[in-house]
Formats: C-alpha cells, sequence, structure tokens
C-alpha cells in the first residue's frame, strides 16, 4: 500500500512519519458518506496526467518563457504574436488530450450528488468533455475555446470554437516567427478588432456571473467539504473559496503530487476519530487519487472507449 509522510505527530512534531494510506482512505471514505455540500477547486494538476504543462515549475515554461509572464494583458498588447502563438500551441494540446479517471470521477460525484460544484481553474475544456453536468462546474479563469473582441468600441465573444488552427499563420506550432497582427486572429463583427482568447489574465477580473454562482453555492448552505486537487493555491480569488470553506469549519481534503508546496499546517492529519478529522492529504496523481477516493459514492471509474 502506498503511504505518505505527514510531518505531524502528536507525540514529535518533527520527525516524518509513515501514515496508513488504507485507513486513510478509509477515513475520507467516512468523511464523504457523510458530506453532502461538497465542492471541488481544481487546478492544472489535474490535467497534468492528461500530458498537458502546469503553470508552475518545471512545466511552468514555453519556449523559455515563464508562463506566467505570458498571461498578462501587458504581454499581449505588447507582443500579440508572441501570446497568440503561446495559445495556439495550448488550444492544439488541450484538443489532442483526452479527460483522464479524475475528470470522470468528478462529472460521476456531480450526477450522483446535485449539491456538489467544481470551481475549475482550467482553460483546457477537459471537465466539459468527460461529461461534467455543465450547471455543476463554473470556470474561474474562462475557456482556451472562448474568443473576444479587443475593441473598445466592439462586444463581440464566442464560446467553444474549436477551430485549429485560428489562422494560417498560427499553424505551425514549431515556428517562432514574428507573426504581423493582420495575419492574427481578428473579430467576424467589427472585421478590424484582434480577437483575444476568453481566458482572465492576472489583473483582470472574473467572470461576474461565475462569481455571483460561487457565492451563491455559500450562500445556500455550510459547506461541509472541499476536495483542493491539483492546484498550487496561490492564485486569487480562487484561492479563497478553500478559506471559505475552512472559516466555515469545513473538511478539506488535498489531492496533490507535491504536498511539500502546500501548507501543512496546523491540523491533525492522523490520530483523531473520523467524526473530528478536518483534513486529508492525498500525495500522488489526482488521475490515480481522486477517482479512488470518491469511489463509495461514484463507483468505479472506466475511461470510455478512444474512438478512432
Ligand atoms: C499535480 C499533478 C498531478 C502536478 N496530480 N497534482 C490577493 C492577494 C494577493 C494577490 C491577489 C489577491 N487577489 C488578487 C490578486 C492578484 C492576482 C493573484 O492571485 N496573484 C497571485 C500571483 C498572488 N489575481 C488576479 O489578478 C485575478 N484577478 C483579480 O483578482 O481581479 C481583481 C479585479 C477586480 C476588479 C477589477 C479588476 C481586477 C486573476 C487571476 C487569473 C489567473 N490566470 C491564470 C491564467 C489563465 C489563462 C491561461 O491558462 O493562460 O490562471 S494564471 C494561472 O494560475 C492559471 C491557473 O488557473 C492559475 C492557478 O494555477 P494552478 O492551476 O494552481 O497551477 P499551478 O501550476 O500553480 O499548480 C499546479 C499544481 O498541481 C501544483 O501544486 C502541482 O504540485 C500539482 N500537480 N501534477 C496532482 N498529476
Ligand atoms: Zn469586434
Amino acid at each position: 500500500m502506498p503511504s505518505v509522510l505527514s510531518r505531524s505527530d502528536a507525540a514529535d512534531p518533527d520527525p516524518p512519519r509513515f501514515i496508513d494510506m488504507a485507513a486513510d482512505l478509509a477515513s475520507f471514505h467516512s468523511c464523504l458518506r457523510s458530506s453532502s455540500r461538497i465542492l471541488a477547486l481544481v487546478g492544472a494538476g489535474l490535467s497534468a496526467s492528461s500530458g498537458l504543462p502546469t503553470f508552475r515549475g518545471a512545466g511552468g515554461l514555453w519556449r523559455n518563457h515563464d508562463a506566467m509572464d505570458l498571461a498578462t494583458p501587458d504581454a499581449f498588447a505588447s507582443d500579440p504574436s508572441l501570446v497568440w502563438q503561446f495559445y495556439s500551441a495550448r488550444r492544439a494540446a488541450a484538443l489532442q488530450a483526452r479527460p483522464n479517471k479524475a475528470h470522470y470521477a468528478l462529472a460521476e460525484l456531480a450526477r450522483c450528488n446535485s449539491q456538489f460544484l467544481t470551481l475549475t481553474q482550467n482553460v483546457d475544456g477537459l471537465s466539459v468533455r468527460a461529461n461534467h453536468p455543465l450547471d455543476q462546474l463554473l470556470h474561474l479563469h474562462g475557456s482556451l475555446f472562448d474568443l473576444k473582441c479587443t475593441s473598445f468600441y466592439c462586444d463581440h465573444s464566442e464560446s467553444n470554437n474549436t477551430t485549429h488552427p485560428l489562422t494560417p499563420a498560427l499553424a505551425n506550432p514549431e515556428s517562432h516567427a514574428y507573426i504581423p497582427s493582420a495575419d492574427l486572429p481578428h473579430c467576424p463583427q467589427c472585421r478590424t478588432g484582434l480577437l483575444r482568447p476568453g481566458v482572465v489574465w492576472f489583473g483582470e477580473p472574473l467572470p461576474y456571473d461565475v462569481i455571483r454562482a460561487a457565492d451563491a453555492f455559500f450562500d445556500q448552505g455550510k459547506v461541509d467539504l472541499i476536495l483542493v486537487i491539483g492546484t498550487s493555491g496561490s492564485v486569487y480569488p480562487a484561492a479563497s473559496y478553500v478559506d471559505r470553506v475552512r472559516a466555515q469549519n469545513g473538511k478539506v481534503a488535498i489531492f496533490n503530487i507535491d504536498v511539500d508546496d502546500l501548507d501543512s499546517d496546523e491540523e491533525s492529519l492522523v490520530g483523531l476519530p473520523d467524526s473530528e478529522r478536518m483534513k486529508w492529504v492525498f500525495k500522488g496523481d489526482a488521475a490515480e487519487w481522486v477517482p479512488k477516493a470518491l469511489e463509495p459514492i461514484i463507483g468505479k471509474i472506466d475511461l470510455p472507449e478512444e474512438s478512432s
């Protein structure tokens, strides 16, 4: 049975010790069975085993640019050619990727529990392609497949545009050549404005209807449990949903391949009766651990046959 190291130990807080993952999983299953209102906050690690890179750490470089430096309005304003090539490559990669078992597990949990809501920071469309019920899925940071016009005078926006490439100049992901503005995607409505990806860049507000829907979920009652899956929790306001659940005395389950990234803090991870335990940490690939953790509610998850 795999095991994880915990920094929490009632007798001596310093030396790490091995947790029995079978007992840990059983204790989480008991919490899951007694939880009604459940939230998931998911990030790039959910799609990592589908082959899509994360933002921070080893995967966060694209052509030697930090992905974070490209995800800003300033980057787009100063070099739309580079930023469009970055997003065009990511659209292509996302279209080629397949949802993994964790995407399907969350979709199934949504079907089994109408009081479950997924807040995704991901823009790759994989949760939608795993048939996650759309009324239980909020895209905090938009979508690679939404487009909007940058002209101040134009309100054009479109959803789920999966055309690739969007212009012939964006056809070759290996080409590092500068693309003149005229050859980048343009607005079909005003015909002058440059299109941009419908994602949320740093400094931009999250979509109002999305924030309102997330707030409404909190207004409807106490959240019993939040699943924090494959996210560094370093971007706000997304990360603040975890704080809000904790503030209501809700329980937290973390699924991350690198738990040292996350603050492994105050609450005891082991040793408490199931009913008093507040936190679980499942260190490993989300695609493996999320389906296991949700199995008592959703049953076993099989990936659909690959269509040719
Ligand atoms: C695995 C795994 C495996 C790997 N299994 N796990 C409060 C305090 C301080 C700052 C702020 C604040 N409030 C707002 C801010 C500013 C800013 C912010 O948060 N800055 C921080 C850097 C501090 N926030 C904003 O600007 C937001 N807007 C805003 O607040 O607007 C206010 C406003 C109001 C009114 C008017 C105007 C403004 C917007 C944030 C937008 C974030 N956008 C991006 C890019 C989206 C487009 C794109 O995709 O290109 O969103 S940035 C990037 O980070 C992306 C992600 O969704 C987001 C989160 O990253 P994520 O998903 O957590 O990825 P990683 O890479 O960080 O982590 C992956 C994790 O997975 C790791 O932990 C791995 O270990 C793990 N992992 N493999 C399980 N197999
Ligand atoms: Zn336009």
